[in-house]
């Protein structure tokens, strides 16, 4: 394998809704390069980026998966990304390892809403975006949005700066060419499904549009720049290779987002996308410098010395801005685990910074821990390709690491820095899980642990009181690919319960009680007395304790004894034993005795007051409310909505894209655990949310009788006087 620099390796995000054709796009421009001996297909499971047993079965991506084509003297890497809703996070961190995005449209469908949202993502981080308009072979391509109607959608979206630098060839024998706007030159492909195109004569019937569009690009280009607009007013046009540099710059600073036409399945043009990555897209080297934390530590001559005289060391955090140059120091940022059945642990990386060899000691500056690398690989798909160095700016992977996870950064020990990762929503539901026998059982927690080192939104963990295992994640489809791979991998087998539903209590009043608990048993006896005032605190509040006893009404070293008792009432619940919150108790009058009284005594007391204040203080019922987000084509909208008012939902917006809308709303989490499948009947399957944690809010009355009565805890207690 040859050694790339940095600035012979392009870097690209292959994001799109899901089924625009990213996973069989990758697969065609392999098989363009000669990479692949046949074309891989989603199909059945050959696409090199679509690898994972689970995504092969529900043929659909995931999670981020990375692949590379050596290209006429460049390395392109490419990272496939999910196109569903639910897995957006994961397209989100896509933008960190890389300089461009290929934001992939359907030809058929136009801009859906996955897609916008990748480009919001995109945008963020300034990120170039190179346009892809897919499937142009499809017989229903055009027929829905019309080719220049498409352009005029996305420009109305993303803004002028939208531009086509091809025209597709479609004539009677279908899709088989592009028109490069910038050479002016025709590439037509064999119908073999090589990917190589030949290069040829513009189409005679499309001279005059390929001129006019030639012409609005050189216009684009030069706009703004006051040589190149002297050219072209002076000769009507502008030389090519002042065109391509000054196209090349357009795009690396988001002035132009070009728009390219190809299809997978055909092979259509993709060779054409890999030499407009080598000539247009931004090497590594050419970004600026990536901003992390780092950590100085700095003699601190100024503020004293320690007893012995010698300078006190001292740490410092500052932003450093470290330049991608194998000049500086060794950095590599971890952006993705996967354990693989053949290979095991894979940790996918990007050189920051310096020059990664095999075998080099580095430190993961997140652990503090070292870690040795005796291979180095670069990944196609799953598979890994022994290199001997990596370059500032490429991808690369390691197997086996020790203590390494996704998120990390690791380099040279002296030069400790943290990239900071992209941030991750929460986990959205929590799912109860049961081992089917007791191998199971045995069986459980080491594979789960394995399964969510690899995937940062996975939580597993046992619930205290039940002891039922619980695992969370994105949603529905998350966790039950995880019960598969579960299955499939570990061979555990699980039963998946429904997602139950963290109620809260509180209380909606103020209110007042005495708590005395006192016994005489045999000789010595127990008191305490406590008088308890509970009122509501703001949602998030949790429970605040306070005392305001004056005059020693109760000792000061039963004080604590009393917040152990509130604490330890408000977690056991009084409706229906789930954790009362946002109250604030306060213990402001008692009353003890020389002998009798004790800390269990007081806690005691504390309990029965507890009780009493919270029959008085009007309890009520929280619930957990998700803010959930779904995309679908737009003519499920009104079905979704009127859904959505069925489940207590709150619309909070609706965008509309002109193919897809995307609904946001607040839904009381009972009501969507199992909106998945809804969502799939409702839009035929065309249909993806997701959502995550809100806020807790008090459940209506009538509701809160229902769950009350089905939830039926007994009533423990010890209330005694
Ligand atoms: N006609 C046509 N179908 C395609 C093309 N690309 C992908 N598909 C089909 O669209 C579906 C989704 O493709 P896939 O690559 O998995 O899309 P992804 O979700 O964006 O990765 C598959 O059934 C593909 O065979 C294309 O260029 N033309
Ligand atoms: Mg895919």
């Amino acid at each position: 394998m040859k050694i790339y620099l940095g600035r012979d390796i392009r870097n690209i995000a292959v994001v799109g809704h899901a089924h625009s054709g990213k996973t069989t796009l990758i697969a065609a421009m392999l098989q363009a390069a000669k990479m692949t001996t046949t074309q891989g297909r989603v199909e059945d499971g050959s696409a090199v980026t679509a690898y994972d047993e689970e995504e092969v079965a529900r043929r659909t991506t995931m999670s981020n998966a990375a692949a590379y084509v050596e290209w006429d003297g460049v390395k392109i890497n490419l990272v496939d990304t999910p196109g569903f809703h639910m897995f957006l996070y994961e397209t989100r961190a896509a933008m960190l390892p890389v300089e461009a995005a290929l934001v992939v449209v359907n030809a058929q469908t136009g801009v859906e809403a996955v897609t916008d949202r990748a480009w919001k993502y995109a945008a963020e981080v300034n990120m170039p975006r190179v346009l892809v308009i897919n499937q142009v072979d499809h017989s229903k391509a055009d027929s829905r949005v019309g080719r220049q109607h498409m352009i005029e959608l996305m420009q109305e979206k993303w803004g002028r700066q939208v531009v086509p630098v091809q025209l597709p060839i479609v004539d009677q024998n279908g899709f088989h060419g592009v028109v490069d706007l910038v050479t002016m030159k025709a590439f037509l492909y064999e119908p073999n499904g090589s990917g190589r195109g030949e290069v040829g004569k513009i189409p005679e019937a499309m001279v005059a549009d390929a001129k006019a569009a030639h012409e609005a690009l050189v216009e684009l280009v030069a706009e703004g720049k006051d040589e190149l607009m002297e050219e072209f007013f002076a000769n009507g046009t502008i030389p090519e290779a002042h065109l391509i540099a000054a196209l090349h710059e357009a795009i690396r600073e988001d002035n132009i987002f070009p728009v390219l036409y190809a299809s997978g399945l055909r092979n259509v043009g993709t060779d054409h996308l890999l030499d407009f990555f080598k000539v247009y897209a931004p090497a590594p080297t050419e970004r600026e410098a990536v901003a992390a934390q780092g950590r100085m530590l700095v003699a601190a001559a100024v503020h004293g010395n320690d007893s012995n005289g010698e300078g006190v060391i001292e740490e410092q955090e500052e932003i450093v801005m470290r330049p991608v140059d194998d000049k500086e120091p060794l950095a590599i940022y971890v952006y993705k685990t996967m354990t693989d059945p053949f290979t095991g642990r894979v940790s996918f990386f990007k050189v920051i910074s310096g020059v990664m060899k095999s075998d080099s000691a580095v430190m993961n500056y997140t652990r503090q821990e070292s870690e040795s690398m005796p291979h180095l690989y670069i990944m196609q798909g799953r598979k890994p390709v022994e290199v001997a160095e990596l370059h500032a700016g490429d991808l690369g992977a390691a197997v086996k690491l020790r203590v390494t996870l996704t998120r990390d950064t690791l380099g040279d020990k002296a030069h400790e820095l943290f990239i900071e990762p992209v941030s991750m929503p929460e986990p959205a539901m929590t799912y109860a899980i049961e081992p089917k026998t007791r191998a199971d059982e045995d069986k459980l927690a080491p594979a789960l642990h394995k399964l969510v080192e690899d995937d940062p939104m996975v939580r597993f963990y046992r619930d205290a009181q039940t002891n039922d295992f619980l695992v969370a994640g994105a949603g529905q489809p998350h966790i039950e690919a995880l019960v598969s791979k579960l299955k499939r991998r570990y061979h555990t087998n699980v039963i998946l319960h429904e997602p139950k539903v963290p109620y809260r209590e509180t209380v909606r009043a103020k209110a007042e009680a005495q708590g005395r608990h006192k016994k005489q048993t045999g000789g010595h006896g127990q008191f305490g007395d406590c008088k308890l005032r509970i009122e509501p605190l703001p949602r998030g509040s949790g429970v605040v304790f306070a005392n305001e006893i004056f005059g020693g009404a109760i000792p000061r070293q039963f004080v604590p004894a009393v917040e152990k008792g509130v604490r330890e009432s408000a977690a056991r619940g009084y409706l229906a034993g789930y954790p009362v919150v946002d109250i604030k108790v306060t213990v402001f009058d008692g009353s003890y005795h020389d002998v009798d009284s004790s800390e269990m005594a007081f806690k005691m007391a504390a309990h029965i007051g507890f009780r009493k204040c919270m029959e008085q203080a009007k309890p009520g019922l929280l619930e957990p409310v998700m803010k959930i987000e779904i995309e679908a084509p737009d003519e499920f909208a009104g079905a979704l909505m009127s859904d959505l008012t069925g489940r207590r939902g709150r619309v909070q917006g609706m965008e509309s894209s002109g193919v897809g809308t995307v609904i946001r709303a607040e839904v009381p989490m009972s009501e969507i655990l199992t909106y998945g499948t809804a969502l799939t009947s409702i839009t035929q399957g065309r249909g993806s949310f997701r959502m995550e944690m809100g806020h807790y809010d008090l459940v209506p009355q009538p509701i809160a009788e229902k769950i009350l009565a089905a939830a039926k805890k007994p009533i423990h207690d010890e209330e005694e006087e």
